[in-house]
């Protein structure tokens, strides 16, 4: 008998089927309630919190959970799952039935412990574990029971069908009832797994639709700015294909966080509170935010995981409410000298009060390039900060804002080996030609963008071959807050070329070649492509 049909796979498929069902019943459960998550999820945001401690992760640990990453990590917990399980049902029915029911407990606590690590969470968010795990138990025994397997696959397949044996007539005999109990099981598994499965895709499809804020986004119209800015002029572009729109639109907008399914955070409830050491507390609703005065502004977001030459960056017209006013309203006392934004999921940023206090536009977003922030971009709420990289304060999916001090606490990423304070540094990229691109020989556009913000871009130049450095032209500033596109013409000649980029700042500076990891406070040096020019 091959061994993906003995009974000892029987009953470690067995073992899979009583994990769905768990499964399904918990996920079924969190059409429920709100504060019911599915434990999957639940263990998933616990392994990101883990894993990016984890030195050998560390490096890439900002980036690591892009949305393919996510479902790396998915699919590592789903085969996991289905090892254990499969182990379980094996030691269930031909071992222990106490044992595998231990292992199904083991389990229970597994999903439980991820339940109460989540942000906010009360002891109720374990009701889908546990129930899952009850109902998995109950399972396991009922389905054990059914399949009472013999130790030896010469045994009378008679002893695996109890009930069978209760009539001689059907009493089996020989490899034919031996085939018969096997179909019996594939059927009785079949057919529990596929009600299981039904159930728990049901109940998350309700529980997506149920708790989407999708439709309250759609309720959302954007506030105008006390002063609205005008139209981008045409020259902020230098015209060369290849070289990204001026404003990245919302759908090509990097997204990196470390929530495996997107915060769903309706304005009916939201809630915004400025806390910790100010003299005044304050929690505003989602009117109240949108009450005050709004500041429209192009802001060029940057990843500190973004490696030389990358696209984790992307920049925006932003609307919202000014930090530095909210601030001072609350009034920071002495001491003071952090502001933390807290994200409905426990993710926590840090800054200098000084870089929220200082002048610049740093702001609570509500709108991102004329509508509502995207779901996945942190509706509805998120701070922008000028000048700094996203993991120390671009917080998504703000309900919180906390002064404190740098002595007393570690942001989220400082936490796990990155800089505690994070300028963004003077950076430019080739976005034409693409690197080991072949061109015709003559007149070739190089062009890309550069960026300093809150300094501004004063200069780029380009060097052929490790050749003197040569001015490239540069498009029209927008602010000093925002990218800035460059080209260069350059008369190529047949063969193989290299080119690099730098650039200077406004304040002179010159962009180092000193190459730096993105850990940890961000990538140096210049950007370098080879082309073939034919
Ligand atoms: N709640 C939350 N906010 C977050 C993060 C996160 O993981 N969770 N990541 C930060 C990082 S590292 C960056 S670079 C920016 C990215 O913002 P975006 O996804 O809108 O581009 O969000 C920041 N805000
Ligand atoms: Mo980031």
């Amino acid at each position: 008998m091959s061994a993906f049909v003995g009974p000892t796979a029987i009953a470690g498929y067995a073992g899979i089927v009583v994990a769905i069902i768990a499964l399904a019943v918990a996920e079924a459960l969190t059409a429920v309630r709100r504060s019911w998550r599915s434990p999957v999820l639940d263990v998933g945001d616990r392994m990101i919190d883990i894993l990016a401690e984890y030195p050998a992760l560390k490096e890439r640990a900002i980036d690591w959970f892009g949305t393919n990453d996510k479902l790396a990590l998915l699919i590592g917990i789903g085969v996991l799952l289905t090892i254990y399980a499969f182990v379980m049902g094996v030691v269930a029915i031909r071992k222990s039935l106490l044992v595998g029911t231990v292992m199904v407990g083991l389990f229970a606590i597994v999903g439980a412990w991820a339940a109460l690590g989540r942000a906010n969470s009360t002891l109720g968010a374990i009701v889908p574990t546990l129930v899952g795990a009850a109902v998995g138990a109950a399972s396991l025994r009922f389905i054990s029971r059914r399949l009472a397997a013999p130790t030896t696959t010469d045994e009378p397949a008679a002893a695996w069908a109890p009930e069978a044996v209760a009539d001689p007539a059907l009493a089996p005999a020989g490899p034919a009832s031996r085939r018969g109990f096997l179909g019996d099981a594939a059927r009785l598994l079949g057919a529990l797994g596929a009600a299981a499965a039904v159930l728990g895709l049901g109940g998350r499809a309700i529980a997506r639709n149920r708790f989407s804020a999708a439709s309250s986004r759609k309720n959302v119209s954007v506030p105008t700015a006390e002063e609205a800015l005008a139209a981008l002029p045409a020259d902020v572009e230098v015209g060369v294909d290849g070289v990204p729109a001026f404003i990245t639109p919302n759908d090509d907008f990097y997204r990196i966080d470390t929530a495996l399914e997107v915060p769903q955070l309706s304005t009916s409830n939201y809630t915004l509170t400025v806390k910790g050491l100010v003299d005044n507390e304050i929690t505003l609703t989602w009117q109240d935010l949108l009450n005050r005065p709004m500041i429209e502004r192009d802001v060029t977001l940057t990843c500190v995981s973004n490696n030389v030459g990358g696209h984790y960056i992307g920049n925006a017209r932003w609307i919202g409410a000014r930090l530095d006013e909210l601030l001072q309203e609350a009034g920071p006392r002495g001491g003071a000298d952090m502001v933390v934004g807290r994200s409905v999921d426990g993710y926590e940023c840090g800054f200098p009060l000084e870089n929220a206090l200082d002048g610049r536009d740093a702001m609570i977003a509500v709108a991102m390039n004329g509508e509502p922030l995207p779901l996945e971009h942190g509706f509805p709420a998120r701070l922008v900060v000028p000048g700094l990289y996203g993991y120390v304060s671009a917080t998504k999916w703000l309900t919180e804002i906390e002064l404190t001090r740098f002595a007393d606490f570690e942001h989220y990423w400082e936490q796990r080996g990155w800089a505690e304070k994070a300028p963004i540094k003077l950076q430019s990229r080739i976005d034409v030609p693409k690197g080991l691109a072949k061109v015709a020989a003559g007149d070739v556009a190089v062009a890309g963008v550069a960026w300093a913000q809150q300094v501004g871009i004063g200069a780029v130049e380009v060097s052929i071959d490790d050749g003197d450095w040569r001015q490239a032209e540069l498009a029209a500033e927008d602010t000093i807050d925002t990218w800035r596109q460059w080209r260069y013409r350059w008369e190529a000649t047949p063969g193989r070329h290299s080119i690099k980029v730098r650039a200077t700042d406004r304040d002179g500076n010159v962009q180092t070649s000193e190459r730096a990891e993105p850990i940890p406070d961000g990538a140096s040096g210049h950007h370098q492509i080879v082309v073939i020019v034919e």
